[in-house]
């Protein structure tokens, strides 16, 4: 029953984790990095083959703009994966220093929505039915500009939006607390994305990013409560110790992910209608193993959280039992899952140890010695 749940998983890598990522003090090469979204995709392809569970990858736009979406689909699933959320950006040009959909010029507006709605073509092209908005629109000084008025040109742009999906089609809008905006971040909450998305209907949906939070906040509640109301539609999973700090999923707080994981499938969202997308960036270490390894930990805390005994935890809360009850989930969080995955990779086909199989493959080997030349793929920041 557990295995059968857990061989359904699916986990999204993001393009630009196989890239070169840092911080404004510096963005370190790395050999073997991919030159363009051809490769991104082939290195996202091993993260599948030796993990069995991260079938589809997020695009970045510009990151991955190439001539030919369609065939870039195509070379997708000759390679075993599929193109994932179309993730817009409007955060990198000059004319958005203000704002993007909202800033005060309406000429700057109607370029920014003309970005969004290219990407729903893009959407058309690629097969893919989710589109991820985030916007870094936002102010820095107190009286900058009118944060309802912004609120309003907002709106205006997601109704349009909205109105240009397909059918089958959806958009997920992401809140962040701060940053690159220090004052006012015009989507900075959950609330906020989920205001605007209730006013607009079905197809939009809020993306929980689990480094958008001030510190200290209950992320699971916020889960919790937008699966109560069906606006969970993903999470971009990573982690973090302070900030917007990128770092594997799992690996500063793995019981931050366990509890959120356990919420997930006790709210009904363990499914294909919650999109389990990565958004990090491994500035540091080795970029395929910290893929792998961040799908691993995904997988952990779902093992974990589908351990937990949910008729002994409901009967200790129904009698008040708060210890009883606390003791029923931390047996489940304090179980070493790692021999049961083991067995369901072997079962699946899999090594056993993704790690080791991936590292004995020679596939950086290859990587480092044929991409050679040419400019490897960044945030271009
Ligand atoms: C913003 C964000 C957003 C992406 C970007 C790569 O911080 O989380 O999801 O577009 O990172
Ligand atoms: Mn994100």
């Amino acid at each position: 029953m557990i295995k059968d749940l857990l061989r359904g998983q699916r986990i999204e890598t993001p393009s630009w984790a196989y890239g070169n990522s840092g911080t404004r003090f510096k963005v370190f090469a790395q050999q073997g990095v991919p030159r363009d979204p051809y490769e991104k995709l082939a290195d996202a392809a091993q993260v599948h083959a030796f993990t069995g569970i991260a079938p589809t990858v997020a695009l970045h736009i510009p990151w991955d703009r190439v001539d030919d979406y369609a065939a870039l689909a195509r070379h997708a699933r000759d390679l075993g994966v599929a193109v994932g959320a179309i993730n817009s950006n409007v955060f990198q040009d000059d004319d958005y220093k203000l704002g993007s959909v909202t800033h005060p010029d309406p000429v700057v507006r109607r370029k920014a929505l003309g970005h969004l709605l290219e990407c729903v073509d893009i959407m058309d092209a690629t097969g893919s039915d989710t589109l991820k908005l985030w916007f870094s629109d936002g102010t820095n000084y107190p009286g900058q500009d009118d944060i309802r008025a912004r609120q309003d040109r907002l709106a205006e742009a997601l109704a349009a939006v909205y109105e240009r999906l397909g059918d089958d089609q959806r958009f997920l809008l992401e809140y962040k607390l701060f940053e690159p905006a220090f004052y006012v971040t015009d989507v900075p909450d959950w609330g906020t994305a989920y205001a605007h998305c209730l006013k607009l209907g079905d197809k939009a949906q809020v993306v929980v990013d689990t480094g958008h939070h001030a510190p200290g906040t209950n992320i699971e509640f916020i889960v919790a409560f937008l699966l109560r109301e069906r606006k969970l539609g993903g999470f971009d999973f990573n982690s973090r110790f302070y900030a917007d700090d990128d770092l594997m999923v799992g690996a500063a707080d793995p019981f931050q992910l366990f509890r959120i994981m356990f919420e997930v499938i006790g709210g009904g969202g363990y499914g294909p209608h919650v999109a389990f997308m990565l958004d990090q960036c491994h500035n540091i270490e080795p970029k395929i193993p910290g893929q792998i390894r961040s799908v691993m930990n995904v997988q952990e805390a779902t093992a974990k959280a589908l351990l937990v005994d949910r008729e002994a935890l409901a009967a200790a809360q129904r009698a008040g039992d708060v210890l009883g009850a606390n003791a029923v989930l931390m047996d489940a969080y304090n179980t070493d899952v790692r021999p049961l995955l083991g067995e369901l990779r072997e079962e699946m086909g899999l090594d056993p140890d993704p790690m080791a199989a991936y590292a004995r493959s020679g596939y950086f080997e290859k990587i480092a010695a044929e991409r050679v030349g040419g400019a490897q793929a960044g945030w271009g920041a």
